[in-house]
């Protein structure tokens, strides 16, 4: 394989680990847990994984020789969306289990839970995984979305498991994967099957976090590539002052990669869909704060700007959710029906069988926006937002709304649009050096946790903005983040979403700031991730962890 420049030099980064994974571990237990909230309920669905204690890694200072322990099969797998650093998180779970013994193996799965229900896998050899060091991209084994929820998925799995001879599966995913990885090891453990399940978390949304997971791998290296674009356009931006940029940004519901991008980089504006839920806003409350800044500063001379948009935005619009809510029971109870409706006779369907309230927002949204809530939902019932270009239906909102206060004498000036989607781009872009060595150390982790003998724990790494030879390992039971949600219009155990604390520092902080940005012209131009040169700029962690560690 031809490699680029970049390629060859990172092949040679050493990842850095926590000191304690640098020789053989004890586990401490800490104390039992619980789940965060519906306790009766998920202790009812998970009585073999319920209620198991922490565990914190040490340094066994007694047993220095490494490579003597029984050999141990891995198998993994790369579950959803890309995020950079899965690579790492596969070599160092690699170099893990061979410091275990050499004699271990590890498969991988390809293409997502599907490739264990399939049974299509590779052996991960020592020159695959050379080959894939600190690169960015899910596809040394592919990835998908595929949901395990069925018995006999697990059983299918479990005989290419047996046949491998595989001691524990590491499943490496978000929030609806890792419920998957949970649902898997309660399965197996009660049927004594012998295969454990470890989780891993995964993804640029940075949703999948709570009081001992600071931080999901990926969102470090998105928000930075991202942050990189929406500077250049802001220096386009102002170096041109004609135009408005509107930059929806990837994040499914949670606007954790907004935030980040709008400390890093201060636009005119950046809308947060918590905030906009919590005040209970409607599309006409955001438009209006939008036109609002955009006539403030055509009142300067200023008919120029950038608005950041968070992709999951629609979802928070406390009618629009209450609409996709109805929508999901009906596509469940009915969806082979709607199916093959054409656009015409689903829009009529919809209306005629929704509620009265919801059939009202319904028919207010425009047809493209409405059709793609009653129809795309992933294999976990999320509506796919990123498929939604709410970026140009709030700019088309925007322009109407100044035409109208142009009419009444509050708005003079001009208002040209540029639109953006910033999404794929940094999803497997070169991990940061903060993900390289985090999910390396993730994966290092994840070994030792196989070692341990344990299932239904994700593999764990605190205390992020320290030095990384200061990073505490350990592992926390995955039951401890669940709770009972409704989806696909059944009531399900799922681990909660983290989304964005309006009592919480990055918050806090932007909002503190945000209405100099919105008039002033107070751009920050962040430039591309670095990987060699100071330690200031390299391995800086994002604001967001540095503000949610003084919160801490
Ligand atoms: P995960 O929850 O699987 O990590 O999803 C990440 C994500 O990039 C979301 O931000 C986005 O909405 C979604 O995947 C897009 O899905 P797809 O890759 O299927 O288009």
């Amino acid at each position: 394989m031809k490699k680029s420049a970049l390629q060859q030099v990172r092949d040679a980064y050493c990842p850095k680990l926590p000191a304690e994974l640098t020789g053989n571990i004890v586990i401490v237990e800490g104390k039992p847990t619980q789940s965060v909230a519906d306790q009766d309920e998920i202790r009812k669905l998970f009585p073999n994984t319920y209620g198991l204690p922490e565990l914190n890694f040490e340094r066994d200072d007694n047993n220095t020789v490494q490579g003597t322990g029984k050999p141990v099969n891995v198998g993994v797998i790369l579950s959803g969306g890309q995020a950079p650093g899965g690579h790492n998180v596969i070599c160092g779970l690699f170099d893990g289990i061979k410091s275990i013994n050499p004699e271990s193996r590890l498969y991988g799965f390809l293409m997502g839970p599907s490739g264990l229900v399939d049974h299509k896998y590779k052996e991960l050899t020592a020159d695959i995984i050379d080959e894939y060091r600190n690169t960015g991209g899910f596809d040394m084994i592919g990835s998908g979305r595929t949901k395990l929820e069925e018995k006999e998925q697990f059983d299918k799995g479990l005989e290419i498991l047996k046949k491998l001879n595989i001691d524990a599966l590491v499943i490496i995913g978000g929030d609806d994967s890792n419920t998957n990885a949970a649902v898997l090891a309660e399965y197996y453990k009660s049927i004594n099957a012998g295969v454990r399940v470890i989780g891993c978390p995964k993804t640029i949304d940075g949703d999948l976090k709570n009081s001992e997971i600071e931080v999901s791998f990926g969102f470090d290296t998105a928000t930075k590539v991202y942050g990189e674009l929406i500077g250049n356009v802001q220096r386009d931006c102002n170096s041109s002052r004609k135009y408005w940029h509107f930059m929806k940004l990837m994040g499914r519901s949670a606007s954790h990669i907004a935030l980040e991008c709008a400390l890093q980089t201060q636009p005119n504006v950046c809308i947060i869909s918590e905030e906009v839920e919590a005040e209970n806003q409607t599309l006409n409350d955001i438009v209006d704060q939008i036109a609002g800044v955009v006539a403030r500063r055509a009142a300067k001379g200023l008919n120029f700007g950038t608005v950041l948009i968070p992709e999951g935005l629609i979802e928070f619009i406390p009618a629009v959710k209450r609409l996709i809510s109805e929508l999901n029971d009906m596509i469940a109870a009915e969806g082979d029906k709607i199916a093959d409706l054409d656009n015409k006779e689903l829009r009529a369907y919809v209306l005629e069988h929704l509620s009265e309230a919801n059939a009202k927002t319904y028919s207010r949204l425009p047809h493209d926006v409405a059709r793609q809530l009653t129809l795309d939902r992933d294999p976990h019932g999320n509506v796919q937002v990123s498929l939604i270009e709410t970026e140009k239906l709030i700019s088309r909102m925007v322009a109407d709304r100044l035409e109208e206060m142009r009419e009444a004498g509050e708005y003079n000036g001009k208002f040209s649009t540029m639109h953006h989607f910033f999404g794929y781009e940094g999803r497997c872009s070169f991990p940061s050096n903060f993900d390289a060595n985090y999910c390396y150390g993730l994966g290092y982790n994840a070994a030792g946790l196989v070692k341990a003998g344990v299932t239904g724990y994700m593999t764990l790494l605190r205390d992020l903005t320290k030095p990384v030879e200061q990073w505490v390992p350990g592992g926390i039971p995955i039951t401890m983040m669940m709770n009972m949600e409704r989806r696909n219009g059944e009531m399900k155990p799922v681990i909660q979403k983290a989304l964005v604390k309006l009592d919480g520092a990055p918050f806090k902080k932007f909002a503190s700031q945000r209405d100099q940005w919105a008039v002033d012209t107070c751009y920050i131009y962040p430039g591309p991730i670095q990987y060699f040169g100071p330690a200031e700029i390299c391995d800086r962690p994002s604001m967001t962890l540095m503000y949610e560690a003084e919160d801490r």
